[in-house]
């Protein structure tokens, strides 16, 4: 397959490690991926959905003790536990290795090794990386087929470069007090043992693309964000780039697919999708920061995705998709989710398999954190420049996250000093996408605390040099809100496709055609800036007032809140993020 001794070498030491019965080399060729596929319904890792319908398309049920990230098992293996950072689980990178050699001796005896070299980013791009993936799930082989460019054209990119990150999978099935997702940053490599769920599994994604990439770009003068990209092309036909961290299951997806309300359509405003999850950027040859997606799929949340809320992830889904985790409708094989319609099917199974009642059962049918991995190109709003090689300019930059109070609709930093202290202090309620507790308020720093690959005290000092190289080119920095909550529990803001209507005056914002009140967090807007055409019967200029508003009592709590969150990292805080929040605190005090 190639001729690259450092692959090969690398190769041969995991084959004699794994003792697998076969080895097979993914190509990338059609044919292969079918058979494999057809291998993967034949054993029942797969099954295939109706072809009429959903052509292409198969349903894929993980183990139940395996359907989220595992973020308490996951760790960073770094010589020196203080570059892993109070962000990560750590542990020395041979201890790491000495306790995981036993876990893969010989566990792909009765199993074929499949060898999937990868790129992130488009083949050619001098932004974009390879990667290799050993593993012995089919389902992970054509899950990263979808979410990344994988094999003969990679492996010719690469030509006999030592510059690719080693990443070695097994499903295993051991207890699962033996699941372990570990990095080795200063090895490029990731082991990963004994899940078979997405984040865990797909190494090219959290692992690399965030994980290892963080700690490269830290190195190389770059960043690997939680970042969706999206173009907002105006009535002129400008497209104008937007990127934005929120943490998993807080909107990125569905942002990044958004249909423009009606007022916005018929002038001519258009959203063009340039990826939902991951951003590399780069400081381009004029200065402004670039970003490509180093995805090819999306491996995105499928509850609460319909028609209404977002029609272009659905449609996306409607081919050669993997489901995973959803429901199954027995009498026409197609699948079936909460929040798709209000018709769930009698005759059904669960995201587990048991036979299921959607109409009688007060069981979910399909798990909240269950996915569909699709191909980006089969997305009907992805950008003509989603593959450019050189990405696309950067205007703004948003952060945001689950918060049912305090944090208003939408404010503006002072400067990117200030906008890089927003996102250091950006908190949300957990989701399902983690195992763990699910509506807890935690701190999460640019949406990136399950993936900065090191000490995130070093990494705000990043995003300050960055802010340092950019100067007056440097993006505008955002908070957003969608998920403000009244005294019932309900919802303020319509969300989705009504979130234009904020990108609209963030844009504007960028070209400084609306004006802003300064108060203690940042500029807000004035509520007539808010445009409402067409939802004021929803959201009426006092709804709007009190979406806007910033309570200094429980600014001052969150205060509080992220001085003990930045505690443990003591003297590798930047003192301009100690400055920033001595400023708010004071600036809320007056
Ligand atoms: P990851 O793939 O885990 O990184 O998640 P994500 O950030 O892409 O989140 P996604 O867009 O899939 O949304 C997660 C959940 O939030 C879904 O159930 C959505 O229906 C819901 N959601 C997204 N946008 C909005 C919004 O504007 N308002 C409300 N109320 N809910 C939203
Ligand atoms: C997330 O949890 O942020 C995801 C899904 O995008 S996973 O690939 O499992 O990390
Ligand atoms: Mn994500």
């Amino acid at each position: 397959m190639t001729n690259n001794k450092y692959v090969l070498n690398w190769i041969n030491e995991m084959t004699e490690l794994l003792e697998p019965k076969g080895v097979m080399w993914i190509t990338g060729e059609e044919n292969q991926l079918e058979s494999l596929k057809a291998e993967a319904i034949k054993t029942g890792e797969l099954i295939l959905l109706n072809q009429e319908l959903l052509p292409g398309c198969t349903l894929h049920r993980s183990a139940v003790n395996d359907v989220a990230r595992v973020e308490d098992r996951t760790f960073i293996c770094t010589s020196e536990k203080d570059e892993a950072g109070p962000n990560n689980n750590w542990m020395a990178p041979q201890k790491m290795y000495s306790m995981l050699t036993p876990l893969f001796n010989g566990v792909m005896k009765d199993r074929t090794m499949y060898v999937i070299p990868y790129s992130m980013g488009p083949v050619g791009s001098k932004y974009s990386r390879i990667g290799f993936e050993i593993t012995d799930s089919i389902y992970v082989v054509l899950n990263m087929a979808i979410m990344t460019r994988v094999g003969d054209v990679v492996l010719k990119a690469l030509g006999d470069s030592k510059d690719f990150v080693k990443g070695l999978h097994s499903t295993a099935e051991l207890d699962d007090k033996n699941r372990y997702i570990a990095h080795f940053p200063e090895d490029d490599t990731i082991w990963s043992v004994n899940s078979g769920y997405g984040g865990n599994v797909l190494l090219g994604k959290k692992c690399f693309a965030l994980r290892i990439a963080s700690y490269l770009g830290r190195k190389e003068g770059w960043m690997a964000e939680h970042m969706l990209i999206l173009g907002v092309e105006n009535p002129e036909g400008e497209v104008k780039y937007i990127a934005a961290a929120f943490p998993s299951a807080c909107g990125k997806t569905n942002l990044a697919m958004l249909v423009p309300p009606e007022v916005y359509r018929k002038k001519g405003y258009k959203i063009w999708t340039v990826g939902d999850d991951i951003a590399w950027m780069n400081i381009g040859e004029d200065g402004r920061l670039y970003a490509i997606n180093p995805e090819a799929g999306f491996f995105g949340v499928v509850p609460g995705t319909n028609e209404k809320s977002n029609p272009n992830a659905l449609e996306t889904t409607k081919k050669d998709t993997i489901f995973t985790n959803v429901a199954l409708n027995l009498d026409d094989n197609t699948v079936w989710w909460e929040g798709l319609n209000d018709n769930p099917p009698e005759n059904a199974e669960d995201w587990k398999g048991n036979h299921w009642n959607g109409k009688k059962s007060s069981e979910r049918g399909a798990h909240p954190n269950s996915r569909f991995t699709a191909a980006a190109k089969n997305c009907p709003c992805i950008s003509p420049n989603w593959e450019d090689p050189k990405g696309v300019p950067i205007s703004a930059i948003l952060f945001g996250g689950r918060r049912a109070k305090t944090a208003p609709l939408v404010y503006e930093s002072r400067d990117w000093q200030h906008g890089t202290f927003l996102g250091a202090t950006m908190a949300s309620e957990t989701t399902a996408a983690r195992t763990g507790d699910v509506g807890v308020i935690r701190r999460d720093p640019m949406a990136m605390l399950p993936f900065c690959g090191y000490n995130m005290g070093d990494y705000f000092g990043h995003w300050l040099e960055m802010g340092d190289k950019l100067k007056d080119k440097a993006p505008k920095i955002f908070h957003v809100n969608w998920f403000r909550v009244d005294e019932n529990g309900k919802y303020m803001w319509p969300g989705f496709g009504d979130n234009m209507r904020v990108l609209d005056w963030i844009l504007n914002r960028c070209e400084n055609k609306v004006d802003a009140d300064e108060i203690s967090i940042g500029y807000v807007p004035k509520v007539e800036d808010i445009n409402t055409e067409g939802i004021e019967d929803k959201v009426s200029p006092e709804l709007l007032r009190e979406l806007l508003e910033v309570k200094p009592e429980e600014w001052l709590a969150d205060v509080e809140n992220i001085k003990e969150f930045f505690e443990p990292f003591g003297d590798r805080l930047p003192k301009e993020i100690s400055y920033e929040l001595e400023k708010l605190e004071e600036n809320l005090k007056n």
